[in-house]
């Protein structure tokens, strides 16, 4: 059968779409909703439409609706674009997770996304949703930024142009802290119980953060709403896990010929999930240990070890990677010395900063993590790792860089990665390639690469200064300075391989 598929998730030719009428059609093999979806009620609100929570939130959710549970449908919410919603609707919010291992596809068609709705044309029908007693739980994936923090302090930056926008207009909200404190407080004038807010992005203590972030907010619009929000609302923290690329086009047409239909926005990701919760909801939870989630009563260790050994390793491998034009993380990781690189991160920066984690062995977590990050079926674009570094480096390498510091060593690869995201800051790559910075400080963090781009010291005295991401006691340590601009020179005068190889062979 003829099909085209294209960018963006616009398709157009014969194959018919996935749907609940179309269903039947699947192949055997391809795993589809067992349970009756249309007896299925909502109980969780999710912020955040990207591939991550479809492969992992929708994952989860499915395992507890195929055991019978009927009151722990998802509606999903995109507060950025509707273009999930406009892919998905049609197809009645079903979409497919594919796994590919060791070359075989495996499809599986999930269906616990009830509904989905965009804030941009539907923000009095999301409010309505978030105010409904069936609604329990509220989820977040809006990535780090989506909190609208001073990343060093992740407190709530009262300066955003978001938040002030809201709190000129709090019953119209456009922010994450603005939505949630406007639904809380109707809510709470509706008499009906407070639901769990549920962090599920990459920040240290997000559950922790977040209810900081938006009692603040609170507080600004109101004293008495803030003191309800820090005494009644539940922020249990977690570590959510699950390495899900953004879509390619590719990967479309892979699902369209597995399921011999079409999906306009599956999502592919890795055999590997995790995800460990701090259980500590005040109107019930879904049973997500059915499908191996791990409730405990203290999360931290295990957010740690993932924040810093995965995603700081993610982070050092993206932006040397995007430096010397390596496309991917599977590919950097076929690099001669990027592993080198990682390795050594793990063994002489982040290993020594964790507490212990209970039942996990740091060292073979991190043998595991590198074949994760190998895996060639995975194509993780570095460039999109790359984004928003103003909001990343901080939890995941240069707290533990202080630390570090605190305990009287000299951090080894953490600098090196500093040296290449401000090399990175310069837009164009060693072979000339230029690409752009995504960030939202990039504005002010490539203008200051293009003032200072010249010389390493000046651009590394010139990034040092953003308080915002570097915390003032770790740029005041010497060795630190003066290691980050040692690499930063050699990888502006010689390039990623050889500051690479020297610093190895150092
Ligand atoms: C990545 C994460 O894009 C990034 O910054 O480090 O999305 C990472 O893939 C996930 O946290 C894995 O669970």
């Amino acid at each position: 059968e003829a099909q085209t598929v294209t960018t963006g998730g616009t398709t157009t030719g014969s194959t018919p779409r996935l749907s609940t009428a179309t269903l039947d059609r699947l192949p055997p093999a391809v795993k589809r909703p067992g349970y009756d979806r249309a007896a299925v009620t909502p109980g969780i609100v999710h912020l955040g439409l990207g591939a991550f929570c479809r492969a992992h939130l929708g994952v989860y959710t499915e395992a507890v609706l195929e055991s019978g549970a009927k009151d722990w449908g998802i509606v999903g919410v995109d507060m950025l674009s509707p273009a999930i919603r406009t892919a998905l609707k049609p197809q009645d919010c079903l979409y497919t997770v594919l796994n590919r291992i060791d070359g075989t596809d495996r499809l599986q068609v999930i269906g616990s996304f009830l509904d989905m709705l965009a804030t941009g044309d539907q923000l009095a029908e999301v409010l309505a949703l978030m105010i409904d007693p069936k609604i329990r739980i509220v989820t977040l994936t809006v990535t780090e930024k989506g909190y609208c923090q001073d990343p060093a302090t992740g407190t709530l930056d009262e300066s955003h142009p978001a938040i002030v926008a809201d709190l000129a207009n709090p019953t119209v909200p456009r922010s994450v802290p603005g939505l949630l404190t406007e639904a809380i407080r109707l809510r709470r004038a509706a008499g009906v119980t407070p639901f769990t807010v549920l962090v599920c992005d990459n920040l240290a203590q997000n559950g922790i953060k977040v209810r900081r972030i938006v009692t603040r907010f609170a507080d600004l619009r109101d004293a008495d709403l803030g003191r309800f929000i820090a005494d009644t609302i539940a922020f249990p923290c977690t570590m959510v896990d699950r390495i899900t690329p953004a879509t390619q086009d590719a990967e479309r047409a892979a699902v369209a010929a597995g399921l011999g239909l079409e999906d306009q926005w599956p999502v592919v990701t890795e055999p590997f999930r995790q995800w460990v919760i701090e259980d500590r909801f005040a109107t019930g939870r879904p049973a997500w240990e059915l499908d191996g989630a791990i409730m405990v009563d203290d999360v931290h260790p295990f957010e740690m070890m993932k924040l810093r050994c995965l995603n700081g390793a993610h982070s050092t491998l993206a932006y040397l990677s995007v430096v010397a034009g390596i496309e991917t993380i599977a590919d950097a990781m076929a690099d001669p010395y990027l592993p080198s690189v990682v390795r050594r991160l793990w063994d002489e920066d982040l290993i020594a900063t964790l507490p212990p984690v209970p039942g996990t062995d740091v060292p073979a977590y991190t043998v595991e993590l590198e074949g994760r990050f190998r895996n060639p079926e995975i194509r993780h674009r570095t460039l999109q790792i790359s984004s928003d570094g103003s909001q990343k480096l901080g939890p995941r390498l240069l707290e533990a860089a202080q630390e570090r510091i605190a305990a009287g060593f000299r951090p080894s690869v953490i600098p090196l990665t500093v040296a290449a995201w401000m090399r990175f800051l310069l837009e164009v790559d060693e072979n000339g390639t230029a690409y752009a910075v995504a960030d939202p400080m990039a504005d002010r963090l490539t203008g200051i690469a293009r003032a200072h781009g010249g010389s390493a010291t000046d651009l590394a005295d010139a990034l040092f200064a953003v308080t915002e991401i570097f915390p003032p006691e770790l740029v005041a340590d010497a060795g630190f300075r003066a290691s980050v601009i040692g690499h930063l020179q050699s990888l502006k005068d010689h390039g990623v391989h050889a500051t690479l190889a020297a610093f190895l062979g150092g």
